[in-house]
């Protein structure tokens, strides 16, 4: 039996094109090939899969919507958060790695840089030869990310950098560095760092219960000289890092849909099969409940971000809808996740099976690009008119 079944309640498949399909089937044969059989070993021991990039450039899933004049594999939305999806069935924390590479450091390349700088970086970070990070979360501000320390100053020929970005995914063993910082008119830009740079380091932060397999880490900057050609041209203020947010944040929508699956797939199967008191406990109401309830969450999850990539593909999307949809499928899939693992009793909390670890990466993905409490308030704000953060 295939051992990937989708949910698809309510006939999906009807709304996506075969092109979406095909690459459903291609990303996911390789998420049980490539990634299902070691992820578990990797995350028990804090390690970070690297052998696997080349394939996650191989699938194209380093910038999908990017054009493939610069090495994207310029596709759609949807495309987009189909990989997404079957890459988190596997495990977030490689999600978080392409949605870092391709949301956070080539789109903004993309979206707000020179010519040159696409050239340079973007075919390069598309093949996965080079790995990037996106530093915008510092020790002091995290959900204010206005309020940041990090900057910029002018020096004549180069910029100084100073300062220090905390939680950063993929820090460890990036190339390179999308790091947004203040200049000396307090205005918020945007700096390509690259390892090598003097007075620039990447420390790994040990001890996470969540993301295990994900390597995250600090970006600390003392003196860094910034060749002034390294400076985003085309984006000033706080909505340049947000507009990235954006991007990531659609894909985290559709991303955690996939653990929310692998969850309810691995819960339906083990309820079938497994005994007590002479019968499947799939036969208890209790356990019933448990079911009907995800495969409700998970169908109307998958309307919404199915909608949400028809209007992203049409430009239409707004950053309050993402925020809706980023936080309805992570709050979908963390409570299916905490269910499924007591549907499989004392085997739940083995690594025998994904459950626990989607659950614990989970808690991650309901803090970072915005927490679930500041999603909230985004859509309270979009209703309301009023500004509840300050
Ligand atoms: P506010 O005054 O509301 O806005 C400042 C300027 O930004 C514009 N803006 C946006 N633009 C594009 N997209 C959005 N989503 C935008 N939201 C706001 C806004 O129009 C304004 O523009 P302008 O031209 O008027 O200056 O800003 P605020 O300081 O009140 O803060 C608002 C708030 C709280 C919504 C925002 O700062 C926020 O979203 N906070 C959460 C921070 C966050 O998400 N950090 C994520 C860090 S990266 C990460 O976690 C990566 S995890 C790894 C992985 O992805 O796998
Ligand atoms: P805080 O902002 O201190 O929030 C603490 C609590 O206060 C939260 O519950 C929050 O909801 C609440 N709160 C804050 N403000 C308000 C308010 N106005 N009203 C009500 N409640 C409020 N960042 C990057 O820049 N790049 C990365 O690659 C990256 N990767 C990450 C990887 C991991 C594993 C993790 C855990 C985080 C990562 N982050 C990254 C950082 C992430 O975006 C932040 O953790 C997140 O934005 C929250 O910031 P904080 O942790 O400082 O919490």
């Amino acid at each position: 039996t295939d051992l990937y079944q989708h949910p698809d309640y309510y006939l999906m498949d009807e709304l996506l094109s075969d092109e979406h399909k095909l690459i459903r089937s291609t990303v996911r044969d390789w998420v049980k090939k490539e990634v299902s059989p070691i992820i578990e070993d990797y995350a028990q021991n804090a390690q970070f899969p690297k052998h696997l990039i080349s394939g996650l450039a191989n699938l194209g899933v380093f910038g999908p919507t990017i054009p493939q004049d610069y090495g994207g594999a310029g596709l759609d939305y949807i495309a987009y958060g189909i990989m997404m999806q079957e890459i988190e069935r596997g495990d977030s924390g490689l999600r978080s790695t392409a949605s870092v590479q391709g949301s956070l450091v080539m789109y903004p390349i993309f979206a707000f840089g020179s010519e040159e700088q696409k050239q340079k970086y973007l075919p390069k970070l598309a093949s996965g030869e080079m790995m990037g990070c996106f530093g915008l979360t510092e020790p002091n501000h995290g959900s204010d990310p206005g309020g940041m320390e990090t900057r910029i100053q002018d020096m004549g020929d180069y910029f100084l950098l100073n300062g220090a970005k905390m939680w950063i995914s993929n820090a460890p063993f990036a190339n390179l560095g999308v790091v947004w910082a203040k200049d000396d008119t307090q205005t918020i830009r945007g700096v390509i760092v690259e390892r090598g740079m003097e007075g620039f380091t990447t420390p790994e932060t040990h001890g996470k219960w969540s993301l295990r397999a994900s390597a995250t880490g600090e970006l600390i900057f003392q003196d860094v000289k910034i060749p002034k050609e390294n400076i985003l041209p085309n984006i000033q203020g706080l909505k340049g890092p947000l507009s990235c947010l954006n991007q990531a944040r659609f894909g985290i929508a559709w991303g955690a849909l996939g653990a929310a699956m692998d969850c309810y797939d691995t819960a339906l199967r083990y309820a079938k099969e497994r005994k007590q008191f002479g019968k499947p406990i799939a036969g208890f109401q209790l356990q019933q409940k448990k079911l009907a309830e995800m495969i409700t969450e998970i169908t109307k999850a998958q309307l919404l971000v199915w909608r949400l990539g028809v209007l992203k593909n049409d430009n239409r999307a707004t950053p309050a809808q993402i925020s809706m949809a980023k936080r309805n499928s992570v709050e979908t899939a963390l409570n299916i996740a905490r269910e499924a693992r007591q549907m499989l009793g004392g085997m739940g909390i083995t690594g025998d099976f994904s459950i626990m670890r989607h659950m614990m990466n989970l808690e991650s993905v309901i803090t970072y690009e915005g927490t679930h409490d500041i999603h909230l308030l985004i859509t309270g704000l979009d209703v309301t008119g009023e500004n509840a953060f300050t």
